[in-house]
This record gives C-alpha cells, structure tokens and sequence, in this order.
C-alpha cells in the first residue's frame, strides 16, 4: 500500500512484538468494509439489524468492565513529568514502552493485524493531520471508518514524509486490571491495550485529536479543543459560528444538533451543525479564529436521544450507525433505550447480554454511556461548511458545565483573559462517560481535563497568548449551564431547542445589539433580553436561572483558589489577577 519507510519500519517493528497471523491493509472502500462487517457478525462481535427498519446498522455489546474511558489508566509519557503537569498520570517512557509493550506481546497471536491510515481533518486541508492505527478489533476498524476519512488516498497524501501519529490497540484479554492507554506527544505515539471503548481504542478522537494534538498545537500556536462547532442562521440568511466545551455528556452534540423552538423556526432560524465534540482552531489571514472539526462521525451518548430531545441525532442514527451497549429488542430486531420512549420492548436483551423485559424490569437495558457511532453525512442538518478545509470563523466561545446551583444560566466574560479564567474554572458533575464515581464536583478546566496532552499550567498560559495573537478580532467568551435545578432537583431551564434563545443573547451581545448588567462575576442578560415568547417560565424561575448569589460565588472562588495551588508556578499571573478581582467584586 505505501513505500514509505517511517510507516513501513514501524509496522514491522510493531509485528515483531505482537506477532500477528494476518496482515490487512483497510483501503476505505465499500466492499472491504462490508466483508469485515459480515466477518464480525459471523465471530459474534456485532449483530445485524433489522435491514428495513434500521438499514446497515449494527448492535455491538462490550465486555462488562468496558464501558467508559479509563481515566486513571491514561498516561501521558513525557521527559519529565514536569511536561504533563499536575492533572495528568505520568509515566517515564521508557517505563511506559516496556510495561505496555510487554503487555501487547504476542497478543495478536491467531489474529489479524488491521492498517488503518487515516486523516484527522479534511485530507486537502492544510489543517489536517494524518494517523495510522494498528489494530486485532474489527469494531474498531468500522467505528474508525465512520469517525475519521480512512483509506488509501491518506497514504497517497502523506507520501514518503514522516509527520504522522503511530497508534497502537491490542484488545488483549480485556482485562482491566492490565489495561492502560498511554500517549508519548514527543515521539507522536499512542498505545491502548487491555479495552474495546470508544474514547479508548478510536484513536483518532480523544488521544490524537485531544491529547496529541494540543501538544502540538501549543508548539504551532493553535487550539485543540473538546468543543463542539455550530452555525446559527438568522432570518436574513446571515450564518454566525460559536463553539463550546461542556465536559463528557453535559450537551455537545445535544447543542450541536439543535432544532429551534417554533417561534423561530417559523422566523427562519436554523442552526448548522459543523461538529459536536472536538474543536481544531487556528488564527485565519484575516486574523479572526478559525474552526474545523477533525472527525467524520458522532460518537454519541444513546440515553436521552429522543425524537422530541433530539429528533436531529435520531435522523442521523437511522441508518449504518454501530449502536454499544443498547437494548436489543428481539421483536422486530432493533434498538432501544432509556429515555428513546415510554415504550420499553418486552422482549429484549439489556446491554450485558441477559433477557430483559423492560415493562417490568426494575433495571436499566441500556448501559448509561451506551453510544451510536454515526456519519456525520447523516445529520439532516449538517453545515454546508462541514467539509470546508478552511473551517468556519468563530463568533463566540462557550464553556459551561453540569452545575445544580451557582453558576447562571448564561454570562459573559469582561474580555479574553477574564474568558480564560471562566473556562479555566469549571467545574462539573462526573458523569457515565468515564469509570468513577458519579455526581460528584470536580474542576475541568476547558473540559479538557482528561484531554490536555501536557501541563495543563502551561496550557492556560497558551490560551492567554492565543488572546495576545487575537487581539481585536478575539472572540467573546461566555458561560452556560443548562443544569440548574429547584429544591427538589427539577432542572428550571428547559433546555434542548430552548437553549437557541439563550445562543440569540450570545450573538446579539457579540453583534454589540444590547446592553447587559454588570455583576461581580461578569455581564449578566437583563430579563427582557431573554427572548421567552412561545415558552413557558415563570418571571420569578427565569430569575433565579439568572441570579448571582454573592454568598456561593464566595464559596465558589475559594474552591477556585484551592484547585489553583496545583497548578504551583505555571499557573499564569493572568489568572491570578482574574482571581483576585473576582474577590474583590464579591466584597464591594
Ligand atoms: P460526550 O459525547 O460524552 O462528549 O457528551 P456530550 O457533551 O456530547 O453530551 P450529550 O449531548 O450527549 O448529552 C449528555 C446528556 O445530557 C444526555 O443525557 C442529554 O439528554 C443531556 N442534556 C443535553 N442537553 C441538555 C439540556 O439542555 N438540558 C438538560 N437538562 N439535559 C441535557
Ligand atoms: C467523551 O467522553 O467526552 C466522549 C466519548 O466524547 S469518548 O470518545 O469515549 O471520549
Ligand atoms: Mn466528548
């Protein structure tokens, strides 16, 4: 397939350690794709769905301790341990290479080796950059074929040249407690034994497109982020871009692929979806921040994906989408899951394998982080930009977390640095999409705090200088939380399509249109500039939604200044500064 040395070299030295029987080379076609698909359901590894009712769809269920990413079991192999900073688990690479490669020794014994080249980004865009993962999974090889552009032509792109991600997966025996995922940014490598999960075996999502990539971005002065990207259409046609990072299951691709509420679909609104989990963000010629989402596909969270939350994710799965860890209904050979319906199958297998019947059983059928993996080309409404190589210009940024109380419903930064600080102090419920304790308050900076490739200190720090490089043309920044809730835990924000109203404020403050309230925390929407037509809130819910309660936020910047001290010296004094203003406005 290729006479490139780099890549050549490498896959030997790969063969010699894991040992495979077979040797596959995946050239992106139909065809090849359709034999594994065949082959796999032959091994039992995925089941074929009903052709009619849901066309070229598979069900897959994981292994049961495999249903997340391993958080704890993610290294970052720098030089130092210095260069991975306080938030990440370090190993020594060399330690690393040894203790994974020992791991991934004969293990492809019996197996076949599948070559997976790939590009992160449209292939003709100078923003891309190109992968090669090695893998014994055919779910692997099916869901890399729908996340990333795969085949033969990324070869022919890449040439002789040795710029390129080497990645590794061996499945092993799944045994978790053998299983790490290890990323060495300084030789561009990443090994993941021991799991079959989504963030952990695609390795073009979470570990090229995440942790290497931002690695490299801050040596190239760019961003790599877990945003999502969206276009919203006003009436006049006028499209404006805005991204924004919620951490794991807090709404991307909810966001991504909203549907406005009547009232402004009836106006002409309409929102664009160009990406819906991560963000490769560079300064144009025009000197304004570009987005490209790098991916091809939407690794998505099942549960909650309805036709009335998202009627636009259940279009997108409704045809050659691999769905994990759902409810197999045997009726009719299709999926289900909580939160699709009211209407639960009888006749079902739940996620791990056993008969279920959902009208009486007491249990969940689907796992919480069960996932579709599916074509971006399917979203009904995505951005005539999608394919752009040159991205899409970037309005406005959002950072926003799951939060019960504190945080407002929307705010704005005072300007970029105060924007950082924003983004560097979120803080979030843990959710289903990594192993761990649910529900329980933890900062993550930018979202990115399992996806930072190197110390995350230093990363704040490339953030202020992006905002040096911007200047004038930087993007507003803003807060969200869609999660407040009453005494008793209802959320008092509807969310969903309702959230395009508090998008309208966003892009109307950055259009300069309306004034806003200046508060400790930053500029807060007057009531009236929440468009609530068509809706049902009461004045009084909308003002607790967009109240600022000096005596949490207290609390509030002291867990800030707590969680700061990791960061020690590479903590920029931008951020100090911000602290420290941010104290002195709740005291005034
Ligand atoms: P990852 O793929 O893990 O990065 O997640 P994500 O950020 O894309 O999250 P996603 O959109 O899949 O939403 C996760 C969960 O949050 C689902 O259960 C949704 O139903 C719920 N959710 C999304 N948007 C909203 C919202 O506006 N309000 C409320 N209350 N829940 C929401
Ligand atoms: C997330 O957990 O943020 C995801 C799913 O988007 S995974 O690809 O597993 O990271
Ligand atoms: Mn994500």
């Amino acid at each position: 397939m290729t006479k490139n040395e780099s890549v050549i070299n490498w896959i030997e030295s790969v063969k010699r350690i894991v040992k495979p029987d077979n040797v596959v080379w995946i050239d992106g076609s139909e065809s090849q794709l359709e034999s594994l698909r065949g082959e796999a359901c032959k091994r039992n590894e995925i089941i074929k769905l009903n052709p009619e009712k849901c066309p070229g769809c598979y069900l897959r269920r994981s292994a049961l301790n495999d249903v997340a990413r391993a958080e704890d079991r993610t290294f970052i192999c720098t030089k130092t341990k210095e260069e991975a900073g306080p938030t990440n688990n370090w190993w020594e690479p060399k330690f690393a290479y040894d203790k994974v490669l020992g791991i991934a020794k004969n293990s492809y014994i019996g197996k076949t080796m599948y070559i997976i080249p790939y590009s992160m980004g449209m292939p003709e865009s100078k923003f891309s950059k190109i992968g090669i993962e090695l893998t014994d999974s055919i779910y692997t090889v099916l869901n890399m074929a729908i996340m990333t552009r795969v085949g033969k032509n990324i070869l022919e792109k890449l040439g002789d040249s040795n710029d390129w991600v080497r990645g590794l997966h061996c499945s092993c025996e799944l045994d978790e407690e053998k299983r790490y995922v290890c990323h060495f940014p300084e030789d561009k490598t990443i090994i993941s034994v021991n799991s079959g999960y989504g963030g952990n075996v695609l390795l073009g999502k979470k570990c090229f497109a995440l942790r290497i990539a931002s690695f490299l971005a801050r040596k190239e002065k760019w961003l790599a982020e877990h945003m999502l990207i969206l276009g919203v259409e006003k009436p006049n046609g006028e499209v404006k871009y805005v991204c924004a990072a919620f951490p794991s299951a807090c709404g991307k691709t909810n966001l991504a692929m909203l549907i406005p509420p009547q009232i402004y679909k009836s106006k002409g609104y309409k929102v664009w979806c160009v990406g819906d989990d991560i963000a490769w963000l560079r300064i144009g010629k025009d000197g304004r921040l570009w987005a490209i989402n790098p991916e091809n596909g939407f690794f998505g969270v099942a549960p909650g994906t309805s036709n009335k939350s998202n009627p636009n994710a259940m279009a997108t799965v409704a045809k050659n989408t691999i769905f994990t860890n759902v409810v197999h209904n045997l009726e009719d050979n299709t999926v289900w899951w909580e939160g699709m319906d009211n209407n639960p199958p009888e006749n079902a297998v739940d996620w791990k394998g056993n008969p279920w019947n959902g009208k009486i059983s007491s249990e969940r059928g689907a796992h919480p982080n069960s996932r579709f993996t599916a074509p971006a080309k399917n979203c009904p409404y995505l951005s005539k930009e999608f394919d752009n190589p040159e991205g899409v210009p970037i309005s406005a940024i959002i950072f926003g977390g799951r939060r019960a109380s504190t945080i407002p419903l929307v705010y704005e930064a005072r300007d970029w640095n105060h924007g950082v600080f924003v983004g560097s102090t979120i803080s979030s419920e843990s959710t289903a999409a990594s192993t761990g304790k649910l529900g329980v308050l933890r900062h993550n900076p930018m979202a990115m705090m399992p996806f930072c490739g190197y110390n995350m200190g230093e990363y704040f720090s490339h953030w202020i200088e992006m905002g040096k490089l911007l200047g004038k043309n930087a993007p507003k920044i803003f807060s969200v939380n869609w999660f407040g809730t009453d005494n008793q835990g209802n959320f008092l924000w509807p969310g969903y399509g309702d959230n395009l109203r508090v998008l309208e404020w966003i892009i109307n403050r950055c259009e300069g249109k309306i004034g806003a309230k200046k508060t400790p925390i930053g500029f807060l929407p007057y009531e009236k500039d929440i468009n609530t037509s068509g809706m049902n809130i009461s004045s009084d819910v909308l003002n607790m939604l967009l109240n600022v309660d000096i005596e949490k936020w207290k609390k509030e910047a002291g867990k800030i200044k707590e969680f700061y001290k990791i960061f020690e010296n590479k903590l920029p004094p931008e951020l100090k500064n911000q602290l420290l203003i941010l104290e002195e406005n709740l005291i005034k």
